[in-house]
């Protein structure tokens, strides 16, 4: 019988596996979902070791009704002969060791994979049964482990029920691998397909030509993985939907001793960086020196093409490497031996080696590809994004420098088109944000100096929503309000600093002014929200009409109120419509829109946070017809619309 062949000296590998249970968490994690899935992963990755070293192509993977799970590959079969040390089957040494696969791996294979390389044995340790079989030499083999109470009540686990034996004959060669995940270390547990489906995809992408076929027994689900072009489809694939600087993935591919690098590079119109590495397979979510050793040989390569083509002068400044990471997605894969993990999440390279080793690398390849006839408008079109990269990046420098800087000169310049208040009671003050410099003009006469500020804005100030902080911080009108309210933005945002207590929009009561005000509150939105939320920001509501008589002025605020004005006025009375803020000189600005006492004033505020995102969202978005229709319909500031309803005097 079995028992009988298992000695005392074999007692060390049996608590070898017993340690595993007493410990889970220091094999797999945790005894949660990741722990649960890592059962099967650690399989799949025996199975991805002997396919990627050559042998076979196909991995399938099935979750089964009975809650097991099956990993076949079309490799060489693991070893069914006697290990010349333990006196027992290939097969039965990679099951029963702790930590065996990863060395018998690595005498084998090149690169080892392995999430950390603990082995098929803690996926039996912590399975109520585990079956495997071997195709080889034209024979069918097979074992089986199982876990049990034994006579001391004790769980016992990963233990076999008899030594590898022949079943069958094959011509197939493969190694074949079923196993049931015990319920009393992770309870009710069950396969996810979803997260499965998305891994086995990703080990598709990073394994060239390897097929994948997922099977869901329990639902008949069904899925196969399998991309010839490895990690160039993957970088396509990241990218997919959004429009991109050049149709195919750069791509190459480079050896070392014991040094296997691939590099996909594909760039979309988009300002953010998108990069992924992989060390043996396993995510490097920190990065580490492998990513720095590309990056450093990508700026420096992109440098020398720029300076080469003339397309950075002698006196010009390199570029820097954010600027030639702006829109980048990058897929990076290294395959090495004795890989270091650090971070907090031990997903970052440490190995310093890697990072001279892929410096070199992607020096030499780029080089060599760029040098390509074919390759060169490749070379000029993201040397010429990264220039406008550079030339944002300059301009948000001398912005924030500018709206930063507590010089009082230097801000005299910036907010030179501001007429501050006299008064230093910021409680007092108001800031009206006109439209238009002769709007500004009549306001700077017709208000009252003590406690009103006037900012005319010229042209349309930028559209917040679609442009990233810096774009905002540069835009000249932008940088105004923010340096006139002294507030700061975004996470710099301090209240406490406001210099004024109301914030107040002026625009004209048309489409333009409509736009204005839209971008201004989205800017609002984004970059203050704290000053919508704490009730500071305000819209105007200039007079749509005139309506008087010899010694009767009335002002009409909304086309509803005219007839009924009409009528007041009785016969002979005369009507002015204004068309913009302009017309009104400064008195009647004053009387109609300025004057605490007679003034209407609608306080924005953000009652339905979602709802205002949704405003800004759709005013801003690239959706011209949906941003045409919400204007009309909300953004109007319609006299009648419900809008109104919230407008008290202030
Ligand atoms: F480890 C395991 F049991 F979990 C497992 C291993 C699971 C699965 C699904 C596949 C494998 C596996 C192992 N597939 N292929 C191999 N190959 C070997 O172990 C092997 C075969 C031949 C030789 C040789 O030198 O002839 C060496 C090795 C390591």
């Amino acid at each position: 019988m079995a028992e009988k062949d298992y000695g005392s000296k074999d007692i060390v590998v049996l608590e070898g596996l017993d340690a595993v249970r007493l410990r889970p968490g220091m094999y797999i994690g945790t005894t949660g979902n990741k722990g649960f899935h890592h059962l099967l992963w650690e399989i799949v990755d025996n199975a991805i070791d002997e396919i990627s070293n050559g042998y076979g192509d196909t991995i399938s993977i099935s979750l089964n009704k009975d809650g097991s799970a099956t990993v076949e590959d079309n490799g060489r079969g693991i070893p069914v002969d006697e290990h010349p040390t333990l006196h027992k089957s290939g097969v039965e040494v990679v099951y029963t060791t702790l930590h065996a696969g990863g060395k018998f791996n690595n005498s084998n294979y090149k690169f080892s994979g392995g999430l950390h390389g603990v082995g098929a044995s803690v996926t039996n340790a912590l399975s109520k049964w585990c079956n495997v079989t071997v195709y080889k030499n034209g024979k069918e083999y097979q074992i089986k482990f199982h876990s049990f109470v034994d006579k001391d009540g004790k769980i016992k686990s990963g233990i076999p029920v008899a030594p590898l034996k022949q079943i069958g004959s094959t011509k197939k060669t493969g190694t074949k691998v079923s196993f049931l995940p015990d319920e009393a270390m992770f309870g009710d547990l069950k396969f996810n397909f979803d997260t499965i489906s998305v891994r086995a995809k990703e080990l598709a992408f990073l394994n060239k030509g390897l097929k994948i076929v997922l099977k869901d027994e329990r639902d008949g689900r069904e899925e196969a993985f399998h991309y010839e072009g490895g990690i160039s489809d993957f970088a396509s694939y990241m990218v997919e939907g959004k429009s991109k600087l050049f149709a195919k993935p750069i791509y190459f591919h480079a050896e070392d001793t014991n040094f296997d690098l691939e590099v996909a590079i594909i760039y979309t119109d988009s300002y953010t960086e998108n990069s992924f590495s992989f060390v043996n397979n396993i995510p490097t979510i920190e990065g580490g020196t492998h990513e720095t050793g590309f990056r450093n040989a990508f700026t420096k390569v992109m440098n020398g093409i720029a300076r080469a083509n003339n397309l950075l002068k002698e006196k010009e400044a390199n570029l820097l490497g954010e600027d030639f990471r702006e829109g980048i997605t990058c897929v990076i894969n290294v395959k090495m031996t004795n890989v270091q993990f650090e971070g907090q999440t031990k997903t970052k390279l440490g190995n310093p080696e890697a990072r001279t080793l892929v410096e070199a690398l992607t020096t030499r390849e780029l080089t060599t590809f760029f040098e390509q006839k074919k390759n060169t408008t490749l070379a000029d079109t993201i040397i010429g994004k990264a220039k406008e990269a550079a030339k944002v990046r300059e301009a948000a420098k001398k912005a924030k420098d500018l709206t930063r800087s507590k010089n009082a000169a230097e801000n005299f310049n910036l907010v030179g088109k501001l007429a501050a208040a006299s008064s230093k009671n910021k409680e007092q003050c108001e800031l009206f944000i006109v439209e238009g410099d002769s709007a500004g003009g009549s306001a700077k006469q017709g208000r009252d100096r003590k406690f009103q500020a006037i900012l005319p804005l010229r042209g349309k100030p930028l559209n917040a929503e679609k442009k990233r902080i810096d774009q905002v911080l540069a835009n000249e009108e932008i940088r105004t309000i923010i340096s006139a309210l002294d507030t700061g933005i975004g996470e710099d945002f301090d209240l406490s600093s406001l210099r004024y207590n109301k914030v107040i929009i002026l625009s004209d009561a048309d489409q333009d002014g409509a736009h204005i005000r839209a971008i201004l509150l989205t800017f609002f939105f984004r970059y203050m929200r704290e000053l919508i939320n704490d009730g500071h920001v305000y819209v105007g509501l200039p007079p749509l009409y005139k309506v008087y008589k010899k010694d009767y002025v009335e002002y009409v605020y909304s086309d509803a109120e005219l007839p009924d004005a009409i009528a007041r006025a009785g016969r002979g009375y005369s009507l002015q419509r204004y068309k913009g803020l302009g017309e009104m000189n400064p008195e009647q600005l004053w009387e109609t829109t300025m004057d605490p006492e007679k003034r209407s004033l609608i306080q924005v505020s953000i009652e339905d946070a979602t709802e205002a995102e949704r405003m800004v969202t759709t005013l801003m978005g690239d959706d011209i017809e949906s941003r045409k229709k919400y204007i009309n319909l909300h953004a109007n500031f319609d006299r009648e619309d419900d809008f109104m309803k919230n407008y008290k005097n202030n």
